[in-house]
């Protein structure tokens, strides 16, 4: 049948409709996690899911983006990996009637009439939150502290907004300074690489700040290599809160960690049920999320689902 949502022909049976969804990849353990729970919320739901995994490539997600296209799908979701380069892709979905919901990460387009809604975390308030951990740990003390910073993939929501949260936030103290920041591309490996090159170019740091578990649980690897005390000679702050991280955490090798839920799969479901049945859904929708410090950490372990 042809794409397009309730506005052409009416409410389809649930079995009835067909999602495309293209996924960055698996470069994460929170990725992995989002993608278990979309498609365990869609299989509950008894919607049939087509799923792509882009590896982290820009054009494997156009590509998927178009097949679902091609393919007459009712709707697709997606998580751009990058903020820029949607708008042709996304106006050959409109073009085809087909209403698309971006799911974690943001696009850059003005023409916001290009998606039907945001559903994902608020990234600057996680950078923040992570920010005012920093702030309150280093009140006191009146020298200078170095920060380094494990950014996420360049160009990527989440990687921009949570650099600028942070910064936004440690400028309240002249003497919390970020002497060096690089991409670990939200990989364990890449965070690993990147920690190892800052160790040799920075004799003294005192603090990591990893826009992601994976990437703050490889600087660990490189800085217990250095002979270092991860949590101890150098502090860690990472964003996500999956069960390595906290692990991590409640074993005292990251100090603090926001949380960024992955569980998103059962609100783009419904997201997809309102649209099925002609209804209007909010444009962004942001998710509920907290922060985890050592104690908490070993308090909420038993429960995590991811
Ligand atoms: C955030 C998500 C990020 C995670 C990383 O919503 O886009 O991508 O923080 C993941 O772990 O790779």
């Amino acid at each position: 049948a042809g794409g397009g949502g309730a506005a052409s022909e009416g409410p389809k049976a649930l079995d009835e409709l067909v999602v495309g969804f293209a996924q960055v990849g698996a470069e994460s353990g929170w990725r992995t996690a989002n993608t278990k729970d979309i498609q365990a919320a869609f299989e509950e739901a008894g919607i049939e899911l087509k799923f792509s995994d882009a590896q982290q490539k820009q054009e494997n997600q156009i590509k998927a983006i178009r097949s679902y296209i091609q393919q007459g799908v009712d709707y697709i979701a997606f998580s751009p990996v990058v903020e820029t380069g949607w708008d042709a892709v996304l106006n050959e979905a409109k073009a085809a009637g087909i209403p698309v919901v971006l799911t974690d990460r943001a696009v850059d387009s003005k023409d916001t009439s290009l998606y039907v809604s945001f559903l994902g975390s608020d990234f600057i308030e996680e950078g923040k939150k992570a920010g005012l951990w920093v702030l309150d740990q280093y009140k006191d003390s009146t020298e200078k502290v170095n920060i380094v910073q494990l950014e996420g993939t360049t160009g990527a929501a989440p990687a921009i907004d949570r650099a600028e949260g942070f910064a936004d936030v440690i400028r309240q103290n002249p003497n919390l300074e970020v002497i060096e920041s690089q991409t670990g591309d939200f990989t364990r490996a890449g965070g690993k690489q990147v920690m190892e090159a800052m160790l040799k170019s920075n004799p003294d740091i005192d603090l990591v700040y990893a826009h992601n578990d994976d990437m703050g649980l490889g600087a660990i690897e490189a800085i217990e290599a250095a002979g270092l005390k991860p949590g101890e000679d150098i502090k860690i702050v990472t964003v996500d809160a999956v069960k390595d991280g906290m692990q991590a955490l409640a074993d005292g090798k990251i100090n603090f960690i926001v949380e960024c839920s992955p569980l998103l799969g059962n609100q783009l479901v419904d997201i997809i049920k309102t649209l099925n049945e002609g209804g209007t859904v909010e444009p962004r929708i942001i998710t509920e999320e907290t922060t985890f410090d050592q104690e908490q950490a070993i308090e909420a372990l038993p429960d995590r689902q991811y």
